[in-house]
Formats: structure tokens, sequence, C-alpha cells
């Protein structure tokens, strides 16, 4: 394919076994055998001497990193289609390409986005606690209960690949769906849900409300205090999305005075080290950002961005290109 020498490509993390290989047959590649989260100032250095990077979302290519980055990085491709790690602006600057990993996790992700759903609704984290604890005790007609969700009426955020996807599944349990997206969808996307040009207008519509958008400026902080106090009393709150998507103080307040009935959440703000008072309620189900982790996902994601990588070394047009 590449004429003259392999292009050389920093891993900055550890990727699918397969994905590895296919690189290192492409590629001269350089490796992160322990899977470390490399420092900022260990990027840039390893960076020497590299055509280009493939980056996660644990790595913040902000535009300090980016300036300083050898000026034989020419792509950076990440492992994700969350971008919001990347500083386009500086990218684009630069003369950098950047590409990212669409549509092969969305069914993973609207998975995850249906578990939260349904673990939240119907108390799978209490119920799952007391049975492991031996609290069960006996079972009584009245206590203790979860929510519904048939019938119930989801409000999507971010009417997208995932969004759409998490709706064909929420379809199945008869659930009524609305989103709020930038633009309405044609009908042959859109099918019978229902699109509200302004969050105002959709959140008090909200029986369950989740966050299927990316981390823009636009979108940080969406469900804040005041988005929140316009959902109805008792609503469940999902996030598959980006954690910055929420004020914490904000949500947590909502959970602990009852207002929001209950959240599932798969992202959080400052990723491991969430806000601890998430792990002190009883009224949240809490998983450590899976949406795209199963094998078959993780894979598709890894030769997606190296078919990325190929097409830009190859002097053609990168699929999933950002900037
Ligand atoms: C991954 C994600 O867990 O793709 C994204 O934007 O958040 C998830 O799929 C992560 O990106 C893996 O790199």
């Amino acid at each position: 394919m590449m004429k003259g020498h392999k292009p050389r490509i920093l891993l900055t993390r550890r990727y699918p076994a397969r994905v590895e290989a296919a690189l290192a047959e492409l590629f001269e590649t350089v490796e992160n055998p322990e899977d470390r989260r490399l420092s900022a100032d260990e990027i840039i250095a390893q960076a020497v001497g590299c055509d280009g990077l493939l980056v996660c979302p644990t790595e913040r290519m902000t535009a300090q990193v980016i300036n300083a980055l050898p000026e034989s990085v020419r792509i950076i491709a990440t492992f994700s289609v969350g971008y919001d790690h990347i500083d386009l602006e500086a990218a684009r600057t630069r003369g950098i390409v950047v590409t990212h990993t669409p549509e092969v996790l969305t069914d993973a992700t609207a998975d995850v986005a249906m578990l939260l759903l349904l673990g939240a609704a119907r108390g799978a984290y209490w119920g799952e606690r007391m049975v492991r604890e031996g609290r069960w005790g006996a079972w009584a007609p009245t206590h203790p209960l979860g929510i519904d969700v048939s019938g119930r009426r989801l409000g999507i955020i971010g009417m997208g690949h995932i969004g759409r996807a998490l709706a064909k599944r929420a379809r199945a349990f008869d659930m009524d769906i609305h989103y709020h997206n930038r633009r309405r969808l044609p009908p042959e996307l859109e099918g019978d849900a229902i699109w509200h040009e302004t969050l105002e207008e959709m959140l008090p519509l909200c029986d369950f409300l989740s966050l299927n958008c990316a981390s823009t400026p636009e979108t940080r902080g969406i469900l804040n205090a005041e988005t929140i106090a316009l959902l109805p009393k008792g609503a469940v709150v999902i996030n598959t999305a980006r954690g910055d998507l929420v004020d914490d103080d904000a949500l947590i307040a909502a959970l602990q005075s009852g207002h929001v009935a209950a959240a599932g959440l798969d992202v959080f703000n400052n990723e491991p080290d969430i806000d601890p008072r998430y792990r002190e309620l009883e009224n949240v189900f809490l998983l450590p950002h899976l949406g795209s982790a199963t094998p078959r996902t993780r894979e598709a994601m890894g030769f997606r961005a190296l078919d990325n990588l190929r097409a830009f070394f190859e002097g053609r047009e990168p699929p999933d290109r950002l900037v």
C-alpha cells in the first residue's frame, strides 16, 4: 500500500489483539504494552518520530498538547465516536487531520442505555444488593416497588445513531418517543417519534429522559437545576453520552429530593473519580462506561480507526474525518 517507509503510529493504549496485529502489518507501531494512562508529557515525548496517533478519550488532546506535538504528526485517530477530548480547532490550525469511529458502537451503546433505563426504573441496583446481602426478607405485595416502563414517555436529547437505536429498543417496550435535536429528522428516520424544537417544550413530557447528544460547548451542562426542574416529578434520567452534560450538584439534589426518582448512568464527570455522593444513593444504577464494551464492538472500533489511518496514508480521504 504505502510506498517507502511504513508510517509510525503511536498507540496510546492497548487495543484489541487483532486490531494491534493488523495495525502492525500496515504501520510501525509504538505500543503501550502495560496499557498505562500516559501523561500529556509522555504522549508528546513518545510522539517524536511518529506520523500519527491512535488515542482514546482517556487522553486529553488539549490545544496545549496538540501544539506541542512534533511536526511529523499529521493525523490523530480516536478510538471512540466521541471527540470532546480533542481540541479540533487546535488540530485544524496545525493542519492535523482528526478521525473518529461512528456507527460501529451504536447497538452496543443503545443496549446499555436500555439496560440503564430498565435497571434504574425497576431497582436493579437495590434489588441485586438485597439478594447479595441476604436482606431479601419475605415477599410483600406493597414493597419494594419500581417504576413502570411500558406506556410511558421517553424523551431523547440527541437523535443521532445511538438515540435512534435506543428509540427502536424503547418502542419494543411500548414507550412513546419524544426527541429534541437541532434538526428534525426526515420521516423515514423519525417514524412515530415526536420532535420538539426546544427542551422547554419536551422536558415536562419526559417520564424518562435519555442523554444521547455529543458533548459540545452548547450541550455541556444541559441537564442542570433549571432543566431538571422542568421534568415531571418522578422522572428517570439516563446518560450513556458524556458526564459533562450533567451538573452533578443539580442531579444529585434532585435524586435526593425524589424529584428525579432514579438515574442510570454509564458516564460521569471526572471518570473514574466520580462524585462520591452517587455511591451513597440507592436510586442510581451505575456502570463504569461500558457503552461500547463488547469484544465485537471494540474490534469494530479498532478496525474503523485503522481504515481511517490507512486511507489517510494512502492519500485518500479518511471516511470518518472530523477536521
Ligand atoms: C468508549 C465512548 O468506551 O466511543 C465513545 O465515545 O465513549 C465509548 O465507546 C470509549 O470511547 C473507548 O475508547
